[in-house]
This record gives structure tokens, sequence and C-alpha cells, in this order.
């Protein structure tokens, strides 16, 4: 093979430190050979994909700036990472995410509707309230809520896998984390499980180079994360995260694999966290922003996508402008559907614990029924 799909015949070594891509920074294709089989649907549904997170997050921050939501957290700049390896995923995985992937759930199919409820935490929330924003689920769709614990998605994730083998379940089970989560404990655990088990997952690390205000430079002393992978004998593959196409055949290597039962994959998508680590956070405060504005300018991963498929012809001058019109209108329906939906009932706060509630939950919901209820039921002071 030649052409940059021989990188996936390299050696281990070579993998890891290596970086594949297909597509340059200015959306010129690295080998013309190698996307001339590009389809026209896929192209197109990868494109809207990332566009619709973009218009997304937009809308959501600019409603949590105007206090009508309590929190959030955006992916800007990743999309290429979240949108490339969700249109892997089948309707069979089950995709266990961490901070930055609800892409991959909309992708899938949650709605922008039940993504909105939980975000309100109202009555429409399948979490009822009891999560903070941003921690969409969709079990449906096979899209499991983000646990908080940085990291502690990771054995989630390869239990799943390893759960999948056992029961003779066809799928792979796609597990998420961030470059900050390969320094805990969890990371280390799950990844030994995965290459001693052989366990069919894919498991991706979206790198984008901060974890709050801790730049990766000093996260690890590894020379890539992706090398990580190499000790635990699973394949480690380092991608550039921020061209789509690159990311989409790289996890497609690794899905096929995991689907043939032939192991699990560790994939490091390089890419760069443009925006503020949520709402909470003035990233000002503690790195260069004249670097954010390179990744959010000429590194753009929509902007990278769009000039190749206008160069193919794929999308029309201004369909992207017209496209993100078309996703905010939804998105703004769907937030003024949501805005009206009352909180969760209160006699949902002691589902859940028990089959049964238990007398003293009982008491203590009866001890709390008349006490006075916040108008907002997610306003985080
Ligand atoms: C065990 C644990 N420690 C600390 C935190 C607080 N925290 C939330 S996100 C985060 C950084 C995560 O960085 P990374 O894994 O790189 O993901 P990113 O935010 O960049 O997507 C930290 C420290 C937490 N949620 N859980
Ligand atoms: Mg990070």
């Amino acid at each position: 093979m030649s052409g940059p799909f021989s990188y996936f015949e390299g050696d281990d070594d070579a993998k890891a430190r290596g970086l594949f891509q297909l597509i340059r920074e200015d959306g010129t294709p690295v080998d013309d050979a190698a996307i001339a089989g590009l389809d026209r649907d896929l192209a197109r549904r990868l494109f809207e994909g990332m566009v619709r997170i973009r218009v997304t997050d937009a809308r959501m921050m600019a409603l949590q700036r105007q206090g009508r939501i309590g929190f959030y957290g955006e992916a800007v700049g990743q999309e290429a990472a979240i949108v490339g390896s969700a249109a892997v995923t089948r309707p069979e995985d089950w995709i266990v995410p961490a901070l930055r992937e609800a892409g991959v759930g909309l992708y899938r199919g949650l709605t922008l509707d039940s993504y909105i409820a939980q975000i309100f935490g109202n009555a429409g929330d399948p979490t009822k309230g009891r999560q903070m924003p941003c921690h969409p689920c969709d079990r449906e769709h096979h899209y499991v809520v983000m646990s908080s614990c940085v990291s502690t998605q990771i054995p989630h994730a390869v239990g799943i896998a390893m759960a999948m083998q056992i029961k003779g379940d066809p799928g792979v089970c796609f597990g998420y984390m961030g470059d900050g989560g390969t320094s805990e404990g969890d990371f280390h655990v799950a990844l030994n499980f995965a290459g001693v088990r052989k366990a069919p997952c894919v498991l991706i690390c979206q790198n984008n180079q901060w974890a709050i205000s801790t730049p990766g430079t000093v996260q690890t002393a590894a020379p890539t994360i992706a090398l990580k992978g190499i000790g635990y004998g699973v394949e480690a593959l380092r991608v550039d995260g921020n061209d789509v196409l690159a990311v989409y055949h790289a996890v497609t290597y690794a899905a096929d694999k995991a689907r043939r039962r032939g192991g699990p994959t560790f994939l490091e998508l390089l890419t760069y966290r443009v925006s503020a680590h949520s709402s909470s956070d003035d990233p000002s405060r503690y790195r260069d922003e004249g670097v954010t504005e390179v990744w959010k300018g000429q590194r753009d991963p929509i902007r990278r996508f769009e000039a190749l498929l206008l160069a193919r012809g794929f999308i029309a001058p201004g369909e992207r402008e017209a496209l993100a019109q078309q996703i905010e209108i939804e998105v703004r329906e769907a937030i003024a559907r949501q805005e009206q939906v009352g909180a969760p009932a209160l006699e949902t706060l002691i589902d859940d614990v028990f089959e049964e509630p238990t007398w003293l939950l009982r008491e203590q919901l009866a001890a709390i029924a008349d006490l006075p209820r916040a108008k907002n039921p997610h306003h985080h002071g």
C-alpha cells in the first residue's frame, strides 16, 4: 500500500509517534488518489454534523450568558474529532462519552429537545434534573450519560466491551476521554484490561492540549499520548483530529478490527480546545490566546473540510451559511419548547434509589414538599 494509508501498516512506534492526515490545513488533499472515492453523501453528513455542533454550542453559550441556563461546555474546534468518529459508529454499538462528545449523541439520533431538556433539567430530562447541564443521555441510541469524574468513563467503556464480548453481542464500545483523563489511574486500569481481554472497544482520546488550565506539556512526560497504549499491548494510532476524513478512516480501521474481534485500539486525536473549558472558565488568565487564534482560524476543522468540499463541488458556495441558519432555527425552536417545560415532579426525587421507596425516603419527601422551589430548576448560583 502506498500513499497516506500506508500509515496503518507502520510499526507500533511509528503509528504512535506519527500523525495520520488526509487533508492539509488549507483543505487540499495530502494525496488525491487517497480520497478519490470520497462518498458525497457521507461527506455532506460529516459536514452537517460539524456545523450542527458549532451552531448549537454558540446558541447554548449565549443562553448561559443570558442567565437562562446555569452552565455549558463547548466543543468548538473539536468538531472533526467528534463527528469523524461518530460517523463510524453503528446502532448496535455503545458510546461512553467524556466531556465533549454530545455531538456523537446528536449524530446518532439524540434529539435536540432531549439534549436541551437535560440542560434545563426540566421534566423532559431523562436524568430527571439530577445532573449538571451537558450530561445528556439516550438509551435508545446507546449513548451513556457522561460520568463527571474524569477518566471513570474508560473502565466503564472497557467493561461494557467485555460484557458485549461475553454475551456474544456483535457491537463495539466506543469510549472517549480527554488528554487530562490519561493521567488518572482509571486510564491505566482500563487499558490494561482492554489489552489483556482483547475487549472489542475503540478508545478515543481527544487531545485538545488542555485540561482546564493544565497544558499538555505538563500533563505527561510521554512524547505522545498514543505511546501510552503500547505498554498495554493496545495498538495505538495518532491522528490529526482536525481532519475529519483522517479521523473517519482511522476510527473505521479500529472499529473494523474490533468488529472482527481483533482487539482494542487506542487513538489520540490531536486537536485544540479553542473555547474556554466551560462557561465557568476564563482561559486568558492562564494561556496565550494568540495560539488559540491560530487554531480558531487557519486550523479550524470546519473551514478545512469546507474548502475540500467546495473544491470537489460537494457543497455550493454559501451552503454552509444556509445550513447554519437552518440549524439555528431548529435549536431556537427546541429551546423555546423546552424553556416552557416545568421542573420534574418532586416525587421523582426518590425514584430509582430502591425498587420501592423506603419509609425514610417517603418521610423526607413529605418534609420538603411544602418548601419553596426555585423557578429555574437548574440555576447554579
Ligand atoms: C476525578 C476528577 N478530578 C477533577 C475533576 C475536575 N475536572 C473536570 S474536567 C477536568 C479536566 C479534563 O481535562 P481533559 O481530560 O483533557 O478533558 P477536556 O476538558 O480537555 O475535554 C477536571 C480536572 C473531575 N471532574 N474529576
Ligand atoms: Mg483536554
